[in-house]
């Protein structure tokens, strides 16, 4: 419940349980493979990050925040639905032509705050598919955000890295010029169009290292073949600006009904994933590449958006959330120095592993929530996962809405509880590992111990690993053997949880 007379004006309204509630403004800002150490507010790296740490600074910032994977789709499809996405056999990395992986009849969080007034939309990344299957790209896509509790959505269907990079908004693709349709391939190129290999001079910005080798836009070679649809095709350098520009119009759009509604936005970014092509003026500031201007451009679209909470008045009843999907890579495929100039950054920050991994730097992503109208500023140590924002802001908009995976944790997320969950099962490629207390197991998997194209620890291993997070951040001890009884009080609680 809300403490007497908080100073804040936010909404009240009667739920659909007929309880009255303040309910704020919810802003989502999710980051794409920004690590931990990547946030200049958890003290680890190079980069310095002033709008996140502002931000961070505000309200609660977690330092056992979690994705519940280390790559995207499982983690946003966990987001957005309450579910641990191992429960779901295709939530893996999609291809851009993927069918919507969400079923249309389940409740997600934007149908659950839909439900109880809000106006809702989503701007920026989606990757978790679109369509049932074979999308004509030319015309409305009958499968979207939309069709999930979205009012609007403004999106690339996958990812910077594949075809098609055009954005959808709504339920069409933007800018297509009739006589010029978008072709889609994942299986075979289409005749006669060029790709990285047979025409290697298309490559003007970039040049593949793994992966990345069929069609080629922009000067940069992309996962899938693409062929026509050449206006709608997106600038890279302007994606950023573009999606914010999105995610103020929503804003402002929404202010101009006068309605009293509150809303929630998804503001899901596109950095600093894979290809990083900031805007000309990020070029070369960060003195780390094109990986480390991504980071700074990110920064500055918290930095942007918060402002436009500001002008609009809006801050003191605005809730809003920093997280990420996934640890951080610097190599995930192009020559574009991201190694050569990293220096001494850490974007990792202690932790071992990095995305794809199952060790802590998959998962352990920065994690802030602030509402400056309601939170106290405070550091929580509490375990949380992105998992728990489902039943966390259900409670909070008075929906009854739950999911066995999802735990109400609204006290650990507005700071008034240090209590997180008692455990998590975290994934890596379809691997799990269990955190329970200070404790993590991975059991054994077959497998690298490195993924040499992106020279990132795995986290496999033919042995169990047992860690002590609080002692042992860095991973550096592995107690199975030494501590045969935690082990298998561990394995017990992993099969409970996870069953067989
Ligand atoms: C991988 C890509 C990588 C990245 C990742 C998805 C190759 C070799 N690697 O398959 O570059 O696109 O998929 O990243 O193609 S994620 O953050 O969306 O999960
Ligand atoms: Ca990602």
């Amino acid at each position: 419940m809300l403490g007497p007379l908080a100073f804040v004006a936010a909404s009240c309204h009667t739920t659909t349980t007929g309880q009255d509630v303040t309910t704020p403004n919810i802003l989502i800002i999710y980051a794409d493979d920004l690590g931990y150490g990547d946030v200049s507010a958890y003290g680890q790296g190079q980069i310095q990050t002033p709008n996140i740490d502002k931000l961070a600074a505000s309200g609660v910032r977690f330092t056992n925040g979690y994705a519940t994977s280390a790559t995207c789709t499982p983690s946003r499809l966990a987001l957005l639905t309450g579910t641990y996405p191992w429960r779901n056999e295709n939530a893996k990395i999609l291809p851009g032509d993927a069918p919507l992986l969400i079923d249309t009849a389940s409740v997600t969080l934007p149908d659950l705050l839909k439900k109880e007034g809000y106006a809702t939309g989503v701007v920026g990344k989606w990757h978790l598919g679109l369509g049932s299957g074979n999308v004509d790209w030319n015309r409305a896509i009958a499968k979207t955000p939309n069709d999930l509790g979205f009012d609007y959505s403004y999106i690339m269907a996958a990812t910077n890295d594949r075809v098609p990079t055009v954005f959808v908004e709504n339920r069409n693709v933007v800018g297509l010029t009739a006589g010029d349709p978008l072709l889609v391939s994942y299986e075979k190129n289409f005749p006669g169009e060029p790709t990285a290999v047979t025409n290697p001079e298309l490559m003007t910005r970039m040049k593949w290292h793994h992966g990345h080798n069929q069609s080629v836009h922009n000067g940069i070679p992309r996962i899938g073949y693409m062929k026509g649809g050449k206006s709608a095709l997106w600038k890279d350098e302007l994606m950023a600006e573009t999606f914010l520009a999105k995610a103020t119009a929503f804003i402002d759009s929404h202010l101009a009904k006068k309605n009293g509604q509150p809303f929630f936005l998804y503001y899901a970014l596109n950095q600093p994933h894979v290809p990083r092509v900031p805007g000309a003026r990020f070029v070369g500031k960060s003195g780390l590449g094109p990986r480390g201007d991504a980071v700074l451009e990110a920064d500055w679209c918290v930095g942007e958006i918060m402002k436009k909470l500001k002008e609009a008045g809006l801050t003191n009843n605005t809730l809003v959330i920093f997280s990420s999907d996934n640890g951080p890579v610097l190599n995930d495929g192009y020559y574009d120095d991201a190694v050569e100039k990293n220096g001494t950054h850490t974007p990792w920050g202690q932790f071992r592993g990095g995305k794809y991994s199952l060790l802590e730097a998959g998962t352990r992503v920065p994690f802030s929530v602030s509402w400056p109208g309601r939170i106290k500023a405070a550091v929580s140590d509490a375990l949380i996962c992105q998992l728990d924002l489902f039943s966390s802001i259900a409670s909070l908009v008075g929906s009854t809405a739950s999911t066995t995976d999802s735990q109400n944790l609204l006290g650990t997320l507005l700071g008034t509880s240090e209590t997180g969950r008692a455990n998590l099962v975290l994934e890596a490629s379809g691997r799990l590992a269990f955190r329970s207390g200070n404790w993590l197991l991975i059991p054994p998997y077959p497998g690298k111990p490195v993924n040499e194209q992106v020279q990132l620890e795995t986290g496999l291993s033919p042995s169990p690993q047992l860690y002590n997070l609080r002692s042992d951040p860095g991973q550096q001890k592995n107690l199975a053997q030494s501590l045969p009884d935690k082990l298998t009080e561990m394995q017990k609680q992993m099969k409970q949880v996870v069953g067989d």
